[in-house]
């Protein structure tokens, strides 16, 4: 190997650790809206996923209760991946239903449509309490920042 593949070799290396598991805002907002998210929901979506996984995909979260976070909105194990016994509220029972069940990997892959199918369907069951990276740092101050802005999308 020579000086110049070597240093091919180490960019690549390079490039793909900083990028690697990682989304744009756009592609985010783009797989919000193949699913029906509301561009008027759409800063709260920004600020969410900034706040529970910095745009990665590919990351898990061990919660205190034995839980475990996945993916790029940290869906969780005791309600929604790998899950497909329903719930027991007679609204929202469909959402471990037609792809909220899917196994826990699926969430963690680089494909984020199941992901955002399931984001949205619990969107509309529950808001966005259920995620407390949003309830925790998603105030209406902080939803104004350019952080979120997404015309350009
Ligand atoms: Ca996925």
């Amino acid at each position: 190997m020579n000086m110049f593949q070597i240093i091919a070799l180490v960019l690549i290396v390079m490039i793909n650790g900083s990028l690697g598991g990682r989304k744009s805002k756009c592609e985010v907002v783009r797989a919000l809206r193949a699913e029906g998210a509301k561009d008027s929901d759409m800063r709260d979506w920004l600020c969410l996923v900034a706040h529970e996984s910095s745009y990665r995909y590919d990351v898990t979260h061990k919660n205190d209760g034995g839980s475990t976070d996945y993916g790029i909105f940290q869906m969780d194990d005791k309600y929604t991946c790998g899950n497909a016994d329903g719930t027991s509220t007679s609204i929202c029972w469909r959402i471990r239903t037609f792809g909220c069940e899917d196994a826990c990997s699926t969430f963690i892959d680089s494909d984020i449509r199941n992901d955002a199918n399931c984001a949205v369907r619990v969107r509309n069951c529950d808001g966005f309490r259920r995620w407390y990276g949003w309830v925790n740092n998603c105030s209406s101050d902080e939803l104004e920042k350019p952080d979120y802005d997404f015309e350009d999308c």
